[in-house]
């Protein structure tokens, strides 16, 4: 080899050394293009995140998905709350009197002690009226529980035509006013009202004002409040029983006879409605808190009335 072919060799060394270089220097530049790539994919996770700032479509993407997964339970609430609204109103029940010995009693602590103001109301149903010669009575302030030994009032049946109703008060001296024959109709709900101001005694049928009686003085104390009782039981179902010790307005007795009170009315000091539906003790819903007992003991006995469903007209 000549000195010109070793300068060419030596010069085509230096061209592939330099070659070589630039190879090596193009693959370095694709590493930093890998580089790039994982940064980008590096930002574009940060902006997933809700920088606070401009919405970026990923965050818009992300942003959708949230209310959907929030409507769920917001959807499922009403499916939950649906069957309370629709749930049944409580059953309404009366009691049901045999016609023979049934009664209930209330003991008197005194809030049946009307002297010179009284209001007395019930719906009744009779399924048939009283032998005649006997005596019924709806309400009584009676001296004792059964059997009778003396009444102060009575919201009573009359012994002859049982149908003629009406209410009886001694001062002690007795008077009555009273509807007259026919005055109470067998086989349907009707609404019976007496009152009593110190001067004279008024009934009330379905509200409406019947007939009034002059009764002066103060009534005598009672011991007990009886519903359904006198020598013989009301025959039929009595229900939404009400005692006031004060002489009720007209307007009043027209207002809410068929109205369900709300208990805390001033001067009501009974008021039964009888939707217990079992069981030997009737709640007063009054504030006075006079509940009362099923016939002669609160176990069960003979004159228990019975519970039966109610569709007095009322509410
Ligand atoms: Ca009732
Ligand atoms: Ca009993």
């Amino acid at each position: 080899m000549n000195d010109d072919q070793t300068r060419i060799l030596i010069i085509l060394g230096s061209v592939m050394a330099v070659l070589l270089l630039i190879l090596i220097v193009v693959l370095a530049t694709r590493g930093d293009g890998d580089d790039t790539l994982a940064a980008t994919s590096t930002t574009t996770t940060i902006a997933e995140a809700d920088d606070g700032g401009t919405t970026t479509a990923a965050e818009t993407a992300t942003s959708a998905v949230t209310p959907t997964t929030a409507a769920t339970p917001t959807t499922a609430a009403p499916t939950t709350a649906a069957p309370t609204t629709a749930a049944p109103p409580p059953p309404d029940f009366a009691l049901r009197f045999d016609g023979v010995d049934d009664f209930v009693s209330v003991f008197d602590s005194g809030d049946f002690d009307f002297g010179t103001g009284m209001t007395l109301q019930a719906w009744v149903h009779p399924t048939s009226l009283p032998a005649t010669g006997q005596y019924a009575a709806v309400l009584q302030g009676a001296f004792s529980e059964p059997p009778f030994s003396g009444a102060a009032w009575t919201l009573l049946l009359d012994d002859n035509d049982h149908s003629d109703w009406g209410l009886s008060g001694c001062t002690p001296g007795c008077n009555s006013a009273k509807s007259g024959p026919g005055g109470l109709v067998v086989g349907q709900w009707q609404h019976i009202t007496a009152t009593f101001d110190g001067v004279a005694i008024m009934i009330y049928r379905n509200g409406t004002f019947l007939t009034s009686s002059v009764l002066s003085g103060s009534l005598s104390d009672v011991n007990y409040l009886l519903i359904g009782t006198w020598s013989e039981s009301f025959r039929g179902y009595i229900d939404e029983v009400r005692a006031w010790n004060h002489s009720r307005l007209p307007t009043d007795i027209q207002a809410d006879h068929d109205q369900v009170l709300t208990g805390d009315e001033i001067g009501l000091v009974g008021y039964w409605r009888f939707n217990e539906g079992e069981g030997q003790v009737v709640g007063d819903s009054s504030a006075a808190g006079n509940d009362g007992k099923l016939g002669s003991v609160l176990g069960a006995d003979s004159a228990d009335p019975t519970w039966a469903p109610s569709d007095v007209p009322v509410g």
